[in-house]
């Protein structure tokens, strides 16, 4: 019942709705798994929407990128949500609240919906609630996701399974980092920010900026579309709109991509839900008494293991 009237809540546009649905499918309760996907599957597919993944060393200025993007979004009448992947959440329960404090004027905005990090120990990982997360802002209106991700390494990766688009935020650099950031973004990158290219450091992220794009052109074969390398300061809000003209540039040359890379995604973070239901249901038959008896009765962990997978699938 829950879930059918958030649903309905949600499609007329209630922020309240939204908070507490993402909140529902983000648990790992039991009782609130039937909630979640009544709530699921009474929301329309919406498409027609782009999602951009943000990842980047820590401090590069991301969360400052966003709320200018944001902002910017605004004002070309677009509705922005913004959501985090926070992998470290799932092993030290931390969270990225900082953020919040980071997106003052776009977090109390009408207009966009901030949700700065998700709980701990979600059913199916951070990537399936993550996606879910997307669909249920999509359904309450919001038309440009985007996803801020913390850290470097493997994070660069997990956002590329929820987002269209990955865009790879640095500061200017030389040297040895310039060579790591060179290695580290060719891979997902689709378009990539010099932060910071204000003050003393203007000239310096202008020498980045090269040292990037003929990085770039020396591996064009990687590249359905090339990515682009923009200039911007995010605190002084400056170059944020030839970084959003980049992005949809981007996105319309690879509209086609994006289109087969959500159908990858959806079966992607359906295996993992697959796994994790299974894991689950696993978890409850162990407390059932038939399961200690087959363990006995077998004795061979092999032949235990496929006898109650047989009856696992047939319940
Ligand atoms: N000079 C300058 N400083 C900036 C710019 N953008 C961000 N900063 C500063 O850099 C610091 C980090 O900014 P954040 O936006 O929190 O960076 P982040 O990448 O979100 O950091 P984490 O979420 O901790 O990984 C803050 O002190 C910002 O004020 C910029 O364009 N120019
Ligand atoms: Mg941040």
């Amino acid at each position: 019942m829950l879930g059918h009237s958030l649903a309905k809540e949600i499609l007329n546009g209630s922020r309240r709705a939204l908070a507490k649905s993402i909140t529902l499918i983000e648990s790992s309760l039991p009782q609130h798994r039937k909630e979640s996907l009544d709530l699921l599957s009474s929301l329309p597919n919406v498409s027609n929407t782009l999602r951009v993944g943000i990842c980047g060393s820590p401090g590069a200025g991301k969360s400052t990128l966003i709320e200018a993007l944001g902002l910017h979004l605004i004002s070309l009448g677009k509705r922005p949500a913004v959501l985090a992947i926070d992998p470290s959440s799932v092993t030290h329960g931390g969270s990225i609240l900082g953020d919040k404090t980071r997106m003052v004027e776009l977090s109390v905005n009408p207009k966009a919906y901030v949700r700065p990090s998700p709980t701990q120990g979600n059913l199916g990982g951070v990537t399936v609630s993550c996606s879910e997360s997307i669909s249920l802002c999509e359904s309450a209106g919001f038309n440009t996701i985007i996803v801020e991700t913390v850290g470097l390494g493997q994070s660069e990766t997990t956002v590329d399974e929820v987002a269209d688009l990955v865009m790879f935020v640095t500061t200017p650099a030389a040297g040895d980092s310039l060579q790591g950031i060179k290695k580290g973004i060719m891979e997902v990158a689709d378009i990539i920010v010099v932060n910071k290219a204000d003050g003393p450091l203007a000239e310096k992220a202008r020498y980045t900026k090269f040292e990037l794009e003929s990085a770039v052109n020396l591996n064009l074969r990687r590249y359905h579309c090339k990515p682009e390398v923009v200039l911007c300061s995010a605190l002084n809000k400056i170059g944020i709109d030839s970084l959003w003209k980049a992005v949809e540039n981007t996105a319309r040359n690879l509209k086609q991509e994006i289109s087969e890379k959500r159908h990858r995604q959806i079966k992607q973070n359906t295996k993992r839900m697959l796994e994790a239901l299974i894991r689950t249901r696993i978890k409850e038959m162990e407390n059932n008494s038939n399961f200690k008896k087959i363990v006995e009765d077998e004795g061979i962990p092999r032949a235990a293991a496929v006898k109650l997978l047989d009856i696992l699938f047939r319940s």
